[in-house]
């Protein structure tokens, strides 16, 4: 069916006076200074551009509702299975301009908005993104909700409503310093609260055994505590489909029955203080790589979401008038990691004390619904929780866990009898020294289909880190490599490159990535090469001027963009990148680089408050910059700019601009990586090791179009089977020597030396992540990479040759094999309701 809304198509007759969903500019321009007045209550006189963007904000939020409403009651009527994907953060990144092109209304926007006597730049730049992510992990729950909205699949996306998101960053004097992120202080335009579907959540307590009207022993959970849960919800939209899909962020109050118990004994300010403990639940995201074990309160979150989900899971059911015991036929349920784990217990509590089923039917259920994640082969990131804290904040689950281990232990023994160490390692809990949860152990027993997230991420996860679970359940385990969307990194991040795609192969390729194939002939055009070449300078311009304005620093278009942007860690090797910066330094000084082409090498990312190494890092970058940057016999030849408080926004300013890729992690670390996908898309080349989704990334461009260097997963393995001896490549290379006696003799600290001590001591002891061996392949790969710069035409067909072949890196194509390997899950194709009757007669 054709969308009446959309451009070109023909209008059922409400649409056309209503100008809350017209997409034409008239009902644009109306609608925006109605929502200003009637929404915002401002009007020219006393506007603010953040009222005026507001007031587009609302008018453009108008044009989702009518998808909205026509997908929840389609979904309804039809009872559709459904993805629930569970994950403690979304990085959703700005809505309005994501929105815009997904509604295809980017031009018509504009031009109202001029006619109005506004910018329209100016009004995208009011929106604060919404940070609810660290990284990687969020981005891509983020992806995935764009890819299923695209695809028409159900689904909802549970998680918090964080009150702050992750820090912003600043720097000062070259060190980050963090800042709250107050991103709701002017108000949300894109979730509509729902507190007519809020729930309570139960916390601490104890547990009683008692006999229920049936005979049979039950369980009751007396709680120490309750907080109330309420849902805000945010459109998801799809990319020009009739299809809004929802996210369902809870936030933590306190229930009103609390407040009026204590409020009854008298202590008001003992409830004052009660209400603001419940709202401590979802105030702040964690960061990540930080010591968060331990921490009751994360617990708290992440029970406290789970429970919330499941509870509104368990409401849709009943309003659907299907069985509970066939929750796992409406619901497939994904948890994104380990941090939504303590689902398994919560809904086999839900259903075992709240709703009487046997614990073989729960069990059954509960199995059959859930599928787990990994995104980490770091050891010290997988979650285990103090038994103690555990049977503190929610005894009744603890109790279910004993249970569920219980049975499976036995059938552990079945399998592989006699073998005491296997069940030692298999079990919940960990029992090696102070006892802790291990919460991947019960994703993994609680769920059907575990899988990693790029083919050597998934390999290492069944050999390794979950080996025992592999060798029990060899069927369980699956890959499904990244992607991210191409709605939001190129279509709307790299307009100019789009407008090109557009012109040369149509615009399919926004929906269907493996289009971009069609480029591979392209290449050999001169024309089309100097138009490519053109877009990349124009776009490196303007992150010129981007640059100039957040850091100072003016750096030069014509330079080949270095660039590394992620979480600022150890694995991910920033250092190494530096090291590099600093030998080319020495080359340049001693007369020695020969014909290289100048580089900025532009960096960006954050480091987790409590992570110390890596808030040297940021240091150590922004120090080195300060010396090559100022050089005069570097004659501009380097430049290191560090991008401050790296983000969604700043992503979509930088990934267009690059040229290199930097994607260097220790071989075995990253799981896979996304910020490769999105460089690549946008025409930068990579250099990097054999890590994560690199693998792939470089299988599919071809490896003549990559820059490949360095130890592999495998001799990084043998590296600390055999022993290894950083010290030994300090002593052989002359370059590396150089480098680092540099650093230690603080020519990069002002003579402090001590101050990046920690650093070269971490590497000449032990180096753990093998900079030291990687250092003098890096250099070298870098050196041919400096050589294909040098030939533009070369370089040029390698970047289109690049974009060509990244379809495979669609998060579209991630989400369909879920739908079909994992889920089981079919579109559904959204009738839109009339206005009329999706306003005054949608059943709710
Ligand atoms: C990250 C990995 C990345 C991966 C993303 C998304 C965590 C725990 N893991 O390599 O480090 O791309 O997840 O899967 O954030």
């Amino acid at each position: 069916m054709n969308d009446p809304n959309l451009p070109g198509a023909a209008e059922p007759a409400d649409a056309a006076n209503d100008h809350r969903i017209g997409l034409g500019k008239e009902a644009l321009k109306l609608d925006f200074v109605d929502n200003l007045y009637y929404v915002q209550g401002k009007f020219a006189a006393l506007a603010t551009q953040h009222d005026y963007y507001m007031a587009l904000a609302y008018t453009v939020r108008d044009r989702l509702l009518q998808r909205w409403v026509s997908s929840a009651t389609d979904y309804t009527r039809r009872g559709s299975r459904t993805v629930a994907y569970l994950s403690a953060e979304f990085l959703l990144g700005p809505h309005l301009g994501n929105n815009l092109i997904n509604l295809g209304i980017e031009d018509e926007v504009r031009a109202a908005v001029g006619e109005l006597g506004l910018n329209f730049e100016e009004l995208l730049a009011q929106e604060e993104e919404p940070g609810l992510g660290n990284g990687g992990l969020g981005r891509l729950a983020a992806c995935y909700l764009d890819s299923m909205a695209s695809l028409e699949i159900p689904s909802i996306g549970y998680g918090i409503r964080y009150e702050f998101g992750i820090f912003a960053q600043r720097l000062v004097d070259g060190w980050q310093v963090e800042q709250s992120d107050k991103w709701l202080r002017r108000g949300n335009p894109w979730e509509i609260p729902r507190p007519e579907w809020a729930v309570e959540v139960s916390l601490g307590g104890k547990t009683e055994r008692y006999i229920a009207r049936d005979g049979r022993t039950h369980v009751r959970w007396v709680a120490g505590r309750k907080v109330l849960g309420t849902p805000f919800d945010t459109p998801i939209l799809s990319y020009r489909k009739n299809t809004a899909n929802t996210l369902r962020l809870w936030r933590a109050e306190a229930p009103e029955s609390f407040d009026l118990d204590v409020f009854n004994r008298g202590d008001y300010y003992g409830a004052v203080q009660q209400k603001v403990v419940s709202e401590n639940i979802s105030k702040v995201l964690y960061p990540n790589d930080e010591q968060v074990q331990g921490k009751e309160l994360r617990l708290e979150q992440q029970y406290f979401f789970v429970s919330c989900s499941l509870q509104d899971m368990l409401r849709i059911l009943r309003v659907q008038r299907i069985a509970l015991d066939r929750f796992h036929e409406k619901f497939a349920v994904q948890l994104n990691d380990t941090h939504p784990a303590v689902a398994i217990a919560e809904l086999m509590r839900l259903l075992v004390d709240e709703h009487d089923l046997d614990w073989d039917r729960a069990w059954e259920v509960t199995r059959q619904s859930f599928a787990y994640t990994n995104h980490t082969l770091l050891p010290e990131a997988l979650e285990r929780w103090p038994l103690a804290l555990f049977a503190r904040v929610l005894p009744r689950h603890l109790e279910i866990i004993y249970e569920i281990n219980a049975r499976f232990l036995e059938e552990v023994r079945m399998h592989f009898p006699g073998d005491g160490e296997r069940l030692a390692r298999m079990s919940l809990i960990d029992e090696s020294g102070e006892r802790f949860v291990r919460m991947a152990n019960l994703a993994c027993v609680g769920s059907h289909t575990i899988n990693g997230v790029a083919e050597l991420h998934s390999r290492l996860l069944r050999e390794d880190v979950l080996a025992d679970f592999h060798a029990l359940w060899p069927h369980k385990f699956t890959n499904v490599t990244n992607g991210v969307t191409p709605r939001r990194w190129m279509a709307l991040a790299n307009p100019r490159l789009s407008r090109l795609l557009n012109q040369v192969i149509g615009e399919e390729w926004v929906r269907d990535l493996d289009r971009l194939r069609d480029l591979e002939s392209c290449g050999e055009d001169a024309e089309f090469r100097r138009q490519w070449r053109f877009i990349k300078r124009s776009v490196k311009e303007d992150f010129a001027a981007h640059v100039r304005r957040a850091t100072g620093v003016a750096i030069d278009p014509a330079s080949m963009y270095d660039v590394q942007v992620k979480r600022i860690h150890e694995y991910k090797r920033q250092h190494l990148n530096v090291l590099h910066i600093i030998a080319l330094y020495l080359r340049i000084k001693a007369n020695l680089a020969g014909d290289v082409p100048p580089r900025t090498f532009v960096f960006g990312g954050k480091a987790a408050p409590g992570y110390r190494f890596a808030k040297l890092m940021i240091r150590f970058i922004t120090a080195v910059g300060e010396v090559v940057n100022k050089d005069p016999t570097i004659r501009d030849q380097l430049k290191v700019v560090f991008l401050p408080n790296y983000n969604v926004t700043n992503g979509q300013r930088v990934y267009p601009a690059a040229d290199l890729s930097e994607q260097i992690s220790t071989a075995g670390k990253e799981a896979s990586g996304t910020g490769n996908m999105k460089f690549s898309l946008n025409g930068a080349l990579t250099i990097g090791t054999l890590d994560g989704a690199n693998v792939e990334i470089r299988e599919e461009v071809g490896a003549e179009n990559f820059f490949l260097f360095g130890l592999d997963a495998a001799q990084v393995q043998a590296t600390w089977r055999d022993g290894y001896d950083p010290t030994l490549f300090y002593r052989d290379n002359d370059e590396l020597r150089a480098v680092l006696d540099l650093v230690s003799d603080g020519q990069f600290s002002r003579g402090d030396r001590d101050l990046f001590a920690p650093l070269v001591d971490s590497l000449l002891r032990g180096d753990p992540y093998r900079l030291m061996a990687d250092f003098a392949p890096y250099v070298q790969c870098q050196e041919r990479v400096s050589a294909a710069y040098r030939d533009p035409d070369r370089w040029t067909r390698m970047s289109i040759l690049n974009v060509a072949r990244m379809g495979k890196f669609s998060s579209d194509r991630s989400v369909q094999e879920y739908c079909s390997r994992i889920w089981h899950v079919q579109p559904v194709h959204i009738d839109l309701l009339s206005h009329h009757v999706a306003r005054v007669a949608a059943p709710s």
